[in-house]
């Protein structure tokens, strides 16, 4: 990134052209960088910390990393090397930040301006939770939440709560859970949760918990900051607070990654709209573009492998352009019915843009 800040120690080893260093905690994809091959390649993934990264020696010996399960039948601690004997499955889900888009908001909630590129398509390997219960005699009675804790070292002299990763989900979502050691064929990177992360299909981003130490089934959600105040539906102005929605399940959402402005003047004739489009708990459905600014819309046509209902779906659109310009927008829908808004749904901290306006972009040809 010659003109943004460099990349932290802990991700060196991303890929300086395809990312924007926000911070040393923030790093998003470029726009331009997702491509049409459906898996986003590590390198280019994005990431988000909420707090400093551990030290690298947590992955110095993977398999003895230990996460304690508590709120079932038989609570204890299990190793990586025990959980591998579990169970095993693979499972393609969209990573997105909660606040993925809070860039389009004009209201410039305060956090990381993200604009498209808090998000990616990553294939994922590890133990269902559901085996792992299993094996632990099941889930103790009356555990509507499933709870997970990150294994950051907190700092010393603050109340834990204030600051520790820890994010409650309903237990249903256990079903497809996954605690996983792999993604993209290879050990989880530090910077991406290993040795051992959470993973929630279908849900934002701060679900799905890193380094996990501890996952527990509990009578109520944790009261950790971030999970009662923070990652809040908030209305504009309002304080967050527990009675607001959770930033949990995702929504529809596609966006276009060619053309771009970006890309400078295209030439008038044919050109190849594609983007990346999927449906939050449900599958795609469809995915509609636009050339005029959604006045009109035509259907794309969905390419690529399809990897399963909580992947993002590859679209196109083969359409001829004539000179002057040109507002191109995508709008999916999902198979429980729902398409993607034409606004946002305004929020105090900006989470959960799916609004396909704020996702347009407008190309010159000449
Ligand atoms: N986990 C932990 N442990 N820590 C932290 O910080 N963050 C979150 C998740 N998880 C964290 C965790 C968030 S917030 C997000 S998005 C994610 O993660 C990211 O991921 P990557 O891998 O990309 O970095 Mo927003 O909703």
């Amino acid at each position: 990134t010659p003109a943004g800040k460099p990349l932290p120690g802990y991700a060196s080893w991303k890929n300086a052209d395809a990312v924007t260093v926000h911070s040393a905690t923030t790093i998003e994809t470029k726009r331009s960088a997702f491509g049409t091959s459906v898996i986003t390649p590590t390198d280019q993934l994005y990431v988000r910390n909420n707090l400093p990264t551990p030290p690298e020696s947590i992955v110095a010996d993977r398999d003895a990393w230990k996460v304690q399960v508590e709120g079932v039948k038989q609570p204890r601690a299990l190793s990586v090397a025990e959980l591998k004997t579990l169970g095993l499955d693979t499972i393609t889900m969209v990573l997105q930040c909660s606040g993925n888009g809070r860039g389009f908001f004009p209201s410039k909630p305060s956090g990381t301006a993200w604009t498209v590129g808090a998000a990616g398509c990553v294939v994922w390997s590890g133990v269902p939770v559901r085996d792992v219960v299993a094996a632990l005699g099941g889930v103790a009675d009356g555990m509507p939440y499933m709870t997970g804790t990150g294994g950051e070292v907190l700092p010393e002299g603050i109340d834990p709560k204030t600051v520790v990763v820890e994010r409650s989900v309903p237990v249903a979502a256990m079903q497809d859970a996954l605690l996983a050691w792999e993604m993209n064929g290879e050990p989880i990177p530090l910077a991406h949760g290993g040795p051992l992360r959470l993973i929630v299909p279908g849900f934002t981003g701060v679900n799905n918990i890193k380094y996990i130490k501890r996952l527990a089934f509990t009578p109520q959600e944790s009261e950790a900051r971030i999970m009662a105040h923070g990652y809040r539906i908030s209305p504009p102005g309002v304080k967050a607070d527990p009675s607001q929605p959770s930033v949990q399940e995702m929504d529809v959402k596609s966006w276009i990654n060619s053309p771009l402005p970006e890309d400078g003047t295209q030439a008038a004739g044919l050109v190849q709209i594609n983007g990346v489009a999927f449906g939050g708990m449900h599958a795609v459905k469809g995915v509609e573009v636009s050339t005029d600014g959604g006045k009109t819309w035509q259907p794309a046509r969905l390419i690529g492998p399809d990897m399963g209902k909580y992947a993002w779906r590859q679209f196109v659109l083969s359409t001829r352009l004539p000179k002057g310009t040109h507002t191109l927008a995508s709008r999916a829908t999902n198979t429980n019915g729902a398409t993607q808004p034409q606004e946002r749904l305004e929020n105090r901290s900006g989470y959960n843009n799916n609004s396909w306006a704020d996702h347009a972009v407008t190309v010159t040809v000449a």
